[in-house]
């Protein structure tokens, strides 16, 4: 009989998990974690020390310190490794789960064809001082990742991507005069939370230039976007790290091309 809330697999031949955890490094529940920081300090023994101080606070304890190494004069590289103390309650883990179902390629133009009867646009940009286009790209260009195509790729999909360090007022513009469906925005670099204020900034410019419920859907994507804070951004979806083509255009068509009572007004 698998403990309360234990998952078994379906052969059962697989240990049932526990819902209180710990990291694992040489035997089970050992608590063994490795971190990396730098502290501005040149590279010596109080450095060490420091990186040692700052590893008990952080509820690792005992802690090796298994590398240090001088980052420039006035900074320090650290890798400690050490058993952490605090416990993972894995009832308390919030799963977002995906609200539209996959469709194929077929299907996605297939549902656009007859629901709106002439091709979805899509206008898609990297945003403020951001370069990274890969992730865009990868999602927009018919090559496409993970060994799915890309949306340039559907027959009922027209596909301008704007590529890197487009301005906020030219993605407007842009987004305007192909009349747009949705508009997708890259943000990879979070420095000085960078993605943040260049999508909300992005997203206010768009409820500025359209009338209520004529903005285009907003769509944004990078790896470090913390998950369900779309609202707070003012856009309606985030993607993050891995997302397929797929998935895009299965999302694109369940939020514009639905028998219209399902979709929602935005
Ligand atoms: C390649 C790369 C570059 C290339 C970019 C080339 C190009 N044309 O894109 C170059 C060399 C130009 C570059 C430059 C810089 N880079 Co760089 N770069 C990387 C690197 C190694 C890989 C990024 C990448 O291509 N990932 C692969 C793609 C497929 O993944 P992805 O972007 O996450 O995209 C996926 C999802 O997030 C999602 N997605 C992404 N966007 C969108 C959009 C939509 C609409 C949707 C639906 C989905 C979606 O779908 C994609 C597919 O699954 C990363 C480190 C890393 N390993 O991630 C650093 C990294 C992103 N770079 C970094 C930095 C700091 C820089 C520079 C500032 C370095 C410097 N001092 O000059 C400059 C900044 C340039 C600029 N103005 O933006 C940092 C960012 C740190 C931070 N916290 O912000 C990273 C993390 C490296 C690091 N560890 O320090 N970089």
């Amino acid at each position: 009989m698998p403990a309360k809330g234990a998952k078994e697999s379906g052969g059962g031949a697989r240990k049932a998990t526990p819902d209180i955890i710990r990291p694992y490094g040489d035997t089970t529940g050992d608590g063994m974690v490795q971190v990396s920081f730098t502290l501005p300090v040149p590279h010596d023994k109080r450095a060490e020390g420091a990186a040692l101080q700052l590893a008990a606070k952080m509820g690792l304890e005992p802690a090796l310190l298994v590398h240090a190494k001088a980052m420039g004069p006035d900074f320090t590289f650290f890798v400690v490794y050490g058993s952490a103390k605090h416990l993972v309650d894995l009832r308390e883990v919030k799963v977002v789960e995906r609200e539209f179902p996959l469709l194929t390629p077929k299907d996605v133009n297939a549902a656009i064809k007859s629901r709106m009867r002439r091709k979805l646009v899509v206008v898609g940009a990297c945003i403020g001082t951001d370069a990274h286009t890969v992730g865009i790209d990868a999602i927009l260009n018919i090559k496409g990742f993970a060994g799915e195509k890309g949306l340039e790729y559907y027959r009922e999909i027209k596909v301008v991507n704007l590529g890197a360090q487009v301005l906020v007022p030219d993605l407007v513009e842009r987004a305007r005069a192909e009349k747009a469906d949705a508009v997708m925005v890259s943000q990879v670099v979070t420095q000085r939370d960078a993605h943040i204020h260049n999508t909300t900034a992005m997203s206010a410019a768009f409820r500025e230039a359209y009338p209520a419920g004529q903005v285009p859907l907003l769509v944004v994507g990078g790896p470090r976007f913390e998950e369900g804070s779309a609202p707070k951004l003012g856009v309606d979806r985030i993607f993050g790290r891995g997302t397929t083509p797929g998935e895009v255009a299965s999302y694109l068509v369940h939020e514009l091309a639905q028998p219209k009572a399902t979709q929602e007004k935005r």
